[in-house]
């Protein structure tokens, strides 16, 4: 890991999901101990509280892209807090909210990887593959736009200035997908997203599948945002989000994702989404992600000579 500093980012977002409770979700993983599962491993941890920011109000709500004024104030905000942390030399987490907030904090690291050079790539941890637009969303609800969002292909007004930069869907890779919509299907296909859904991962095995990942990040020296939805594990070990799918990822494969990555010191930024504390049994997904986060940046069980990948 290249900074020692991490920077805390609530994002009290629900209204890009379907039903209200992710909201709850930053004080969920104040709860469970983010913060000193981090310090732990050694982190300098600033806690920068939740944003507040007012619905923009040059924006205006529709069918196709529900509470559009609410989320956007809500991605600018995140947009300029998860650059401003990452210029600053350290690690931005969001956490959510929904995972609308992704256009905002991916969109962020995209304009800190052009100020540094660097290309950005983004690994999509879920069950969903989030690349609706207003025009094919079945449910006009905005958390299942974000990966088109960020890749210019949602048109969704000017939430962000038009000349962001924007992230290649060559450079997205999607794990653990099991649940994607008719016309979503083709979008991604037609666009070149790089997909690993269950059926990839029960046949060649989630090492194989990351040991590609790092691969193609550590020959571009890239930037690696991570975005882990809930629902990218199975709902029997997370029960905690609005969406749940059968079939997702064991805590150990998520754990070997987390562990993986670790090791590389690839990962510059990090999203944690779509828990949902009302639905959650006594705080259990909660407490997974932040394990899930504490192996990302380095608890581990064993010490092991490192491996080249
Ligand atoms: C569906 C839609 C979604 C997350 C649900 C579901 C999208 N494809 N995304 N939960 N994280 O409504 O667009
Ligand atoms: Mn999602
Ligand atoms: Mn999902
Ligand atoms: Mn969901």
């Amino acid at each position: 890991m290249t900074s020692m500093d991490i920077t805390l980012i609530g994002v009290p977002l629900e209204e890009g999901a379907g039903r209200g409770g992710c909201a709850m979700g930053p004080a969920a993983f104040r709860l469970a101990g983010i913060r000193k599962a981090l310090e732990e491993l050694g982190f300098t941890v600033t806690d920068r509280g939740d944003l507040r920011p007012e619905p923009a109000s040059d924006l205006s709500d529709r069918p196709e892209a529900k509470n559009l004024p609410v989320v956007a104030g809500f991605v600018r905000s995140l947009e300029d807090s998860m650059y401003q942390a990452a210029r600053n030399g350290g690690i931005p987490i969001a956490l959510g909210g929904d995972h609308s907030l992704s256009m905002g904090s991916v969109s962020g690291m995209a304009r800190y990887a052009a100020e540094v050079d660097r290309p950005l790539f983004v690994l999509w941890l879920d069950a969903h593959a989030d690349f609706n637009t207003p025009e094919t969303s079945p449910s006009g609800n905005i958390h299942g736009m974000p990966v088109a969002f960020f890749s210019g292909k949602a048109e969704l007004g000017t939430i962000l200035p038009t000349d962001r930069p924007l992230v290649s869907p060559s450079n997205v890779f999607q794990v653990g997908i099991r649940s994607v919509d008719e016309i979503e299907r083709k979008l991604i296909a037609e666009n070149g997203v790089n997909v690993f859904d269950m059926r990839a991962i029960d046949e060649f095995g989630l090492a194989a599948i990351m040991r590609q990942v790092i691969q193609k990040v550590t020959e571009a020296n890239g930037l690696l945002h991570v975005s882990l939805d809930v629902d990218f594990l199975d709902p029997d070990i997370a029960p905690g989000v609005g969406t749940t799918v059968p079939g997702g990822a064991t805590f150990r494969e998520a754990h070997l994702i987390m562990e993986m990555l670790h090791d590389t010191g690839l990962v510059t930024s990090l999203d944690l989404v779509e828990l949902n504390p009302f639905l959650d049994d006594r705080g259990r997904s909660a407490r997974i992600m932040v394990e899930l986060t504490a192996s990302l940046f380095g608890r581990r069980v064993l010490d092991r000579p490192t491996r080249s990948a």
